[in-house]
């Protein structure tokens, strides 16, 4: 079976973990968000491609979700000597070295989606992993700071001002010139089943719907389409997902989750049991709904989640 996951970091690449016990045979390709990519100390950090990698390829430090396990800070610490900053983003002695690497081979003319290949040889997530697109794209949020609005970086909204200022706009600058990276399309035409994992609806998956040729193909693909709530009891599960949500206008519930993205696009959606009193609109909507447990608190739980989203796939095909 030829799965395509649609990835943001930590939601998409523990699902993707669930994903691979549930079905070891299959062949996945994920779609990976890099609207929050960032340029820093003249490195490109590509926090949810990482992420991925890391998680699949066991070398995440579990605790914090992203980031290397067995981690050291004496890098930053000396740059932060140096007044070298920011020192809000926490880039750690190993993940540098990914950076690096990264860096080098850009500059040398690769294209990010030939280099995630080649850090994956090292990594083996088990799954394809392919960047939303080669080009450069970059989430910016608009916000208003001491009665002054203006644009930050994605990282510097969630990260340095932990999304406490309400976020009046998030824009994926740079997605509509962006190609789709190569075999993004491919693997969407060949799929036997899409699947969104419980990533933020806004900044993960809505931006890699954001480039042009992607949302199109999955909605044509005449393959099932099934969703996965991140947001369970009216709150995102982990992370500041309401607050994205809401500059886009969509409440934090998982049935409007459900019809931003749409009947034109999704064809199932599952929410979890204490939501269960949405199915009913959900399917008002023209979605095929379930409720079951979305709480991904260990491998076995996360691998019965996957088996849920593809018998609801069989479902509606
Ligand atoms: P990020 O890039 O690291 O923010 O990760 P993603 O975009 O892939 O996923 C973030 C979303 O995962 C958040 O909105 C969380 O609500 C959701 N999430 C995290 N853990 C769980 C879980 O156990 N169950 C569900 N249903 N959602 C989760
Ligand atoms: N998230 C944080 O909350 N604080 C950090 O200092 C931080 C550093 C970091 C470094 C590398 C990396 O790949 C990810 C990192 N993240 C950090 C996570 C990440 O940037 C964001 O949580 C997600 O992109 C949000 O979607
Ligand atoms: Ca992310």
């Amino acid at each position: 079976m030829r799965i395509v996951v649609l990835a943001g970091g930590i939601g998409g690449a523990r699902f993707l973990r669930g994903l691979k016990q549930a079905v070891p045979d299959a062949d996945i390709t994920v779609i990976g968000n890099t609207g929050d990519d960032i340029h820093l100390f003249g490195l490109k950090v590509c926090p949810d491609l990482d992420t991925v990698m890391y998680t699949l390829g066991g070398g995440i430090n579990e605790e914090q979700g992203w980031g290397r396990a067995d981690e050291t800070f004496h890098l930053k610490e000396e740059l932060a000597a140096y007044g070298a900053g920011p020192g809000w983003f926490g880039l750690g002695d190993r993940d540098f070295a990914t950076h690096i690497v990264r860096t080098q081979m850009i500059g040398a003319g690769y294209p990010l989606s030939a280099v995630t290949e080649a850090l994956c040889d090292r990594w083996q997530p088990g799954v394809r992993l392919i960047p939303m697109t080669d080009d450069r794209v970059e989430t910016h949020v608009a916000v208003e700071v001491d009665g002054e609005r203006k644009a930050v970086h994605f990282q510097e909204y969630w990260v340095r001002l932990r999304a406490s200022v309400p976020a009046e706009a998030v824009v994926p600058v740079g997605a509509e010139q962006a190609k789709p990276a190569p075999g993004v399309l491919e693997a969407v035409a060949a799929a036997d089943v899409i699947l969104f994992p419980p990533s933020n609806p806004v900044v993960s998956i809505g931006t890699i719907l954001a480039v042009p040729g992607i949302r199109e193909a999955i909605a044509e693909a005449g393959v099932p389409v099934v969703g996965l709530s991140p947001i369970v009891g009216d709150a995102p599960v982990r992370g500041m997902a309401d607050k994205v949500l809401a500059a886009v206008g969509v409440e934090s519930t998982a049935a409007a989750v459900a019809e931003h993205y749409g009947s034109g696009l999704l064809d199932g959606w599952l929410v979890d049991t204490v939501d269960a009193g949405t199915v009913e609109r959900v399917e008002a909507a023209g979605i095929r709904c379930r409720a079951v447990p979305l709480m991904m608190s260990d491998l076995d739980a996360t691998a019965r989640m996957a088996r849920e989203a593809l018998a609801l796939a069989e479902e509606v095909r």
